[in-house]
């Protein structure tokens, strides 16, 4: 298949200022008329070139006279054409209920809905489908009344009206010029929650969220959220919306999160519909962060959009970045970033380490839908970062307001971020830059030096950036180190904190007065997202767990502290745990610390992530050492997790941070008690099943329970099966919880589960719930004799012919296999080459089995 390269962009050679499209909707034969004004780009004779996908051009016309020297060249239709102004007209006939892929126009639950971005526009009309050529569109659309009463599209709603064959129309004008990935049409049997938002120069907006009928009292959570983050963008960074209307759907198949189309966004309606019996606090917290996400594109995105697709992470990274700023300000900022760091940790650095490692700003693509990486997005949002924090909030505020102002209207690219960012910030970029050319994840290694007799203490820090595919000779990074100095006997802090800047391969930094043994805290808040080896020993770890005034760096020195403990128990089969239970137990017995955040400190490392870390992933060692620590801490802090999952049973469900953080840590205590094998383990976790008035408590004790083997695992999942059995989003929770089960017979039970009559591949958010936790369970997907790969690779062959997309993104744990055993490397490499070996794949699949192979 070809690659796209970055370094072959050009400007487009035909403008198109303005795009009128009709729909005559029909779920299987949908008529697309599209009317567009296109004007020459420069001096040139290059014909006019429309992206399409295979439909057949019905009737092309130029200047309203019917034309027939237009050709096909590959995907494209080629129009040639004479002046610098022309209206050239398009006819087409596509299947939206034969749309499987879910690109395009498509059927979902009997509604009609579209997803564009990043090249699904082509699918429905023949146009430059490329993000730097900028319309306005107006839409019409007629469809059957009674099967679609709702018809939506983006911008302001203009006319409507009935035809007397049944059909109704009408007609939306969008004004503010924007790329055809963002164009969004919706036509349904959908009620709807409406509000207003007024903004702050007095512009009122209609605000409606729009879902199946029964589904409307499940919206209130996505429409506060919404309001919020209207008031937010305006005051954190002076942003207002700008059209009379925002609306909202819910689709239940949808390959993403959700999508930002301007003024019509379209959600996974997992990101939407929540209330206490269904959703769980952890799908409130998402719900509030992706519509927030999503709500700020509009100007992150929409108002400024990118040049090409190389340029992603210019929207991504910043508009991740946005929605973590507004997620941290409705709640504790500690608890957010350790979230954020957690899966940063979780997904962009293994991919950052495995075959699959690409640039924040790539360098070429076979399939661009590959590239909504957790690099583009949370590495890309980590850069953004570390340049607010070289910045200070006075001076990157004035570099955003620049940024918007400067750009707005255009299609940009990450260097005009950047640019921006050096001039308002005063500061050279020029070697930063290097975040968004050079792949891999830094390493800094740290020592800490005292000479007692003068008082000086000498920080030594040195840098290196990993190989990755296609690069190996890397040079240093820009690395913005947070750092502070505590006295190791006091426990007090030695002056103030320091941003470090390390910028050379390696660096001294030298504290004066430093009377007493220092202990160092190191990428405070994680400034830099890198991996630290420092020499602290078990001791100062502890005590930094202790005394640190950073929240996170608590949390990371705890973290730091377990992780060393389970590796040694990993190779050595057994550690000392002397240290790790007294500061869990510090933790849990300290009154100032709030209960999510403690919840988070008292959580082991991931299977995956103690993986991470060795040169040769022993999957059994893994889960038995953490299931030794586990059980010691279970054990020995046992009245402690006690109290802790009695805390709240006694209350009524409130979304609140308070409540939150204590139904948080009862469900990580109800964990470590059935760790320690107490007898009444199950018995508890199923009065706790029982008892619970939210979904947050009744997952957790169905996550405990499905791990084991008592009888009330069974009984739970029967009741929760049945209970929930006519909702998709719950029952996702179901095959969830069962794919990353700890038992032995995971692989089994999960493979019995697809021939579930609820299973399906046809759906996303099913297709991820069994088979993407799967592969996940690090343990389960690699037991011995690899009968977990051939399943995942059954899977995504099955899947690759219905959804080449969603099946792409399932496959990246099996190019983990050279951090296995010979045999389990060998399992894994052989299911990648059947992969590769498979006629008729996408390219889609084929680069990331390819790549995987490399
Ligand atoms: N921009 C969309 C992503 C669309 C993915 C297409 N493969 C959602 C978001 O990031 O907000
Ligand atoms: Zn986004």
């Amino acid at each position: 298949p070809a690659i796209t390269h970055r370094s072959d962009y050009a400007p487009p050679s035909w403008l198109v200022p303005e795009v009128a499209l009709d729909f005559a909707l029909d779920p299987a034969a949908t008529r697309v008329k599209a009317r567009l004004a296109v004007t020459r780009n420069g001096a040139h004779d290059t014909p006019l070139r429309l992206d399409g996908a295979g439909q057949v051009p019905l009737a092309v016309s130029v200047d309203g006279a019917t034309v027939n020297d237009w050709r096909i060249e590959g995907e494209q239709l080629v129009i040639p054409l004479t002046g610098n102004a022309h209206v050239v007209e398009t006819e087409v006939e596509i299947a939206p209920d034969r749309n499987t892929q879910l690109m395009g126009l498509y059927a979902s639950g009997g509604n009609l809905c579209t997803q564009c971005e990043a090249e699904g526009f082509r699918r429905i009309t023949w146009f430059p489908d490329r993000p730097d050529v900028l319309a306005t569109y107006r839409v019409r659309m007629s469809a059957d009344k009674v099967r679609f009463p709702v018809l939506l599209a983006n911008g302001d709603p203009v006319a409507a009206g009935d035809d007397d064959d049944g059909t109704h129309w009408a007609e939306w004008h969008d004004p503010w010029p924007k790329p055809s990935y963002l164009f969004a049409l919706v036509a349904g049997d959908l009620a709807v929650n409406r509000d207003t938002f007024t903004t702050r120069s007095g512009r009122e907006v209609a605000l409606g969220i729009w879902v199946r009928a029964g589904d409307v009292p499940k919206t209130d959570h996505a429409l506060t959220a919404l309001k919020l983050s209207m008031a937010w963008d305006e005051r954190v960074y002076g942003r207002e919306y700008d059209l009379d209307v925002f609306n909202i759907v819910a689709v239940d198949d949808f390959n993403f999160g959700a999508m930002e189309n301007k003024g019509l966004n379209i959600f996974n309606s997992r990101y939407i519909l929540a209330d206490p019996d269904t959703a769980t606090d952890y799908d409130y917290d998402a719900i509030a962060a992706v519509v927030a996400h999503e709500y700020f594109h509009n100007w992150s995105g929409n108002r400024i959009t990118c040049r090409d697709w190389f340029q992603l992470s210019l929207k991504e990274g910043f508009t991740v970045y946005r929605d973590q700023g507004f997620s941290a300000d409705q709640g504790s900022a500690a608890v957010k970033r350790i979230e954020d760091v957690r899966g940063l940790r979780a997904a962009q650095f293994p991919e950052d380490a495995g075959p699959l490692a690409h640039p924040v700003r790539p360098e070429s693509y076979i399939e661009i839908s590959n590239f909504y990486t957790a690099t583009i997005y949370n590495k890309g949002a980590e850069l953004i970062r570390m340049m607010a924090t070289m910045l200070g909030p006075q001076r990157f505020r004035a570099a955003t307001d620049l940024y918007f102002e400067r750009f707005d209207g255009t299609a940009a690219t990450c260097e005009d971020f950047v640019a921006c960012m050096e001039e308002a910030g005063g500061i050279d970029l020029s070697q930063f830059r290097l975040w968004y050319s050079q792949a891999g994840t830094p390493r800094v290694s740290a020592t800490l030096a005292h000479e007692p007799g003068s008082g000086r203490a000498t920080l030594n820090l040195a840098q290196k950036v990993p190989e990755t595919p296609g690069q190996s000779d890397k040079q240093p990074q820009v690395l913005p180190l947070r750092v502070r100095l505590f006295g190791g006997e006091t426990g007090q802090p030695l002056g103030e904190e320091q941003l470090v800047i390390l910028s050379d391969a390696s660096a001294s930094v030298t504290f004066e007065t430093v009377t007493e043994r220092p202990v160092v805290s190191l990428n405070r808040g994680f400034s830099a997202p890198v991996i630290v080896e420092s020499d602290r020993s078990a001791e100062d770890l502890a005590f930094l767990a202790r005394h640190d005034d950073d929240a996170f760096a608590r949390y990371e020195a705890m973290q730091q502290l377990m992780l060393d403990t389970l590796i040694a128990a990993t190779i050595e089969g057994e550690a000392d745990t002397r240290a790790v239970v007294a500061a869990v137990a510090d933790t849990l017995d300290d009154p100032a610390l709030d209960r999510a955040f403690v919840a988070e400190a008292v959580l082991l490392p991931s299977e995956n992530f103690i993986g991470d870390q060795l040169s040769v992933v022993d999957p059994e060692a893994i889960f038995r050492a953490r299931e030794g620590l586990r059980r010691t801490l279970g054990r020995t802090l046992e009245p402690q997790w006690r109290a802790a999952c009695d805390i709240a049973l006694r209350r009524p469900y409130a979304y609140t941070p308070e409540d939150k953080g204590i139904r948080r840590l009862r469900n990580v205590a109800l964990g470590y008690v059935s760790a320690s094998g107490t007898p009444d383990a199950a018995a508890l976790a199923w009065a706790q099943f029982e008892a619970a008035d939210n979904m947050t408590d009744r997952q957790g004790a169905l996550t405990t329970l499905a791990s084991g083997h008592a009888p009330e695992r069974d009984a739970a999942l029967d009741v929760f099966y049945n209970r929930y059995a006519d909702n998709p989003l719950v029952l996702d929770k179901w095959f969830q919880t069962q794919a990353l089960s700890s038992r032995d017979d995971t692989p089994v039970l999960v493979a019995e589960l697809a021939q579930h009559p609820d299973f399906t591949l046809a759906n996303p958010n099913r297709a991820r719930a069994l088979v993407g936790a799967f592969a996940v369970n690090q343990r389960a997907f690699h037991a011995a004799g690899g009968a977990g790969y051939r399943w995942l690779t059954d899977q995504l062959l099955a899947l690759d012919r219905l959804n080449p997309q969603t099946s792409a993104r399932l496959l990246p744990p099996l190019g983990r296999w050279r951090r296995f055993d010979p045999i389990r490397a060998e399992a894994m490499r052989a299911e990648l080459e059947r992969i590769v070996a498979t006629a008729g794949i996408s390219k889609d699949l084929f680069e990331q089995a390819s790549k995987s192979l490399k």
